[in-house]
């Protein structure tokens, strides 16, 4: 077993000084709460993050004081609903610095974005003998959708290996793509491992060869500043709960000139602009992309969150997770038995890990025990543990209101572990 202390990849100086955990955890009411007698320690941010105060009123501000449905109504709780709704669109426009509003598409999470990439920009354009080039370590959002669309047209997946640490092989990728190459679908971060990929040069490398790309941002937008226009990517999904924000609300960033070339991905209210029983046209962008009433509290909601994460600022949150990333690595290295799934150079704050002859379900339900929520299994991600040869893992994940002492108190959760099945 390689006992060798994986850096986190970045420098782990200090967090600013305004940066007060105190004050940050004092944000968030669910962290103040016993389980199992334990004070919380909610490690399982990578499934969802916990929400702040400002958040939750600003949802329950709508509904007690807004709602009502959006773009439809000349009265002014739909004026101030809609107000709202566009302002979180203009948020998530400059969070991300796209170029325009219309290239911000609200949807349900990544998942949707992908599926909507899937079946109205790639499925018109695949045909037989066509190539979708993903990874080994995307989460299945990012497989299946592509798997769907290789079923409806014939065209077939190839996929960019992984090494032992859980990084690409960036030096397979030229001879993965060849001339039938439709698309380079990859994800920014990886759930399962906390591997950063490296975004820009694979968009280069694509644009090249004038592949678009397709980024995966679940993972990365909590923790990484993200420049859609300085990466030159095509299309970026990400979902609110994974940033603080509300279930249920993510983000399709796509180039407007694709867009505008793509037909609707589902039909119905909002979406056009005149409908006749022979012919329908459709509503300019983003609303072309958002059939239906949309999820109006949780995009409030989302903005929210943004601001969040602006007041304390994306740098700081980096710096500070680096700090807990790089204490838990130490801590895990340390650790009689313990092998680390996910050792790259650069990573994001997650530590997954098997214990010797222990199985990953166990571990999660003695840490449960003791007040401290991780998620255990394959975090829908099989094919990293097929790679791995490991059924599961016992995924820590971090986020800005964790702290050094919970990183404690999970080795400490560990060791008793240990002592049981010892
Ligand atoms: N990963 C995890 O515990 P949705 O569910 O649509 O918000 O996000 C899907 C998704 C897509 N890509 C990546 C890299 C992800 O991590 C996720 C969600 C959670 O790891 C739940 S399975």
């Amino acid at each position: 077993m390689n006992r060798a202390i994986p850096s986190a990849g970045e420098n782990l100086a200090a967090p600013a000084p305004s940066f007060d955990i105190d004050r940050i955890r004092s944000q968030f009411p669910i962290l103040d709460q016993l389980v199992h007698g334990f004070p919380l320690v909610y490690f399982d941010n990578a499934a969802t993050t916990q929400k702040p105060l400002s958040v939750i009123e600003a949802i329950d501000h709508y509904y007690r004081h807004d709602n009502a449905n959006v773009h439809r109504g000349v009265h002014s709780l739909s004026e101030r609903a809609t107000e709202a709704y566009e302002a979180a669109r203009i948020a998530v426009k400059e969070f991300i610095n796209a170029d325009s509003t219309r290239e911000i598409i609200f949807v349900r999470g990544t998942t949707e974005a992908i599926n909507l990439v899937a079946q109205s920009y790639a499925r018109p354009k695949l045909g037989k003998g066509d190539e979708i080039l993903i990874s080994q370590m995307e989460h299945h959002s990012n497989i299946v959708p592509w798997q769907l669309v290789c079923e409806q047209t014939g065209a077939s997946l190839k996929v960019i290996p992984i090494d032992s640490k859980g990084q690409l092989c960036l030096d397979q990728v030229e001879s993965l793509i060849s001339a039938r190459t439709r698309l380079l679908a990859i994800t920014h971060v990886s759930n399962a491992l906390g591997t950063i990929n490296p975004v820009a040069q694979l968009v280069e490398l694509a644009h090249a060869r004038s592949i678009p790309v397709l980024l995966d941002g679940a993972q990365a937008t909590a923790h990484l500043s993200v420049d859609v226009q300085a990466l030159d990517v095509d299309f970026y999904a990400f979902s609110a709960h994974k940033m603080y924000g509300p279930t249920g609300v993510g983000v399709l960033y796509g180039k407007q000139q694709l867009l505008e070339a793509m037909p609707p991905y589902q039909g119905g209210g909002d979406m056009i602009s005149m409908v006749k029983f022979d012919k329908t046209l459709y509503n300019d962008l983003p609303y072309k992309f958002e059939a239906g009433t949309p999820n109006i509290a949780g995009v409030i909601g989302f903005a929210a969150a943004l601001r969040h994460l602006d007041e304390i600022g994306l740098d700081t949150i980096r710096q500070y997770e680096n700090k807990l990333l790089s204490y838990g690595l130490t801590r895990a290295v340390a650790f009689p038995g313990l092998r680390l799934i996910g050792t790259a150079a650069h990573k994001v704050g997650i530590l997954s890990f098997v214990l010797d002859d222990v199985h990953p379900h166990d571990v999660g339900t003695i840490l449960d025990r003791q007040g401290i929520a991780v998620r255990t299994g394959h975090h829908c991600s099989m094919p990293i543990m097929d790679h791995f040869k490991v059924p599961a893992t016992v995924r820590a994940s971090f986020a800005i209101y964790n702290t050094v002492d919970e990183v404690d108190r999970l080795f400490e959760a560990l060791d008793r572990v240990r002592k049981v099945f010892s």
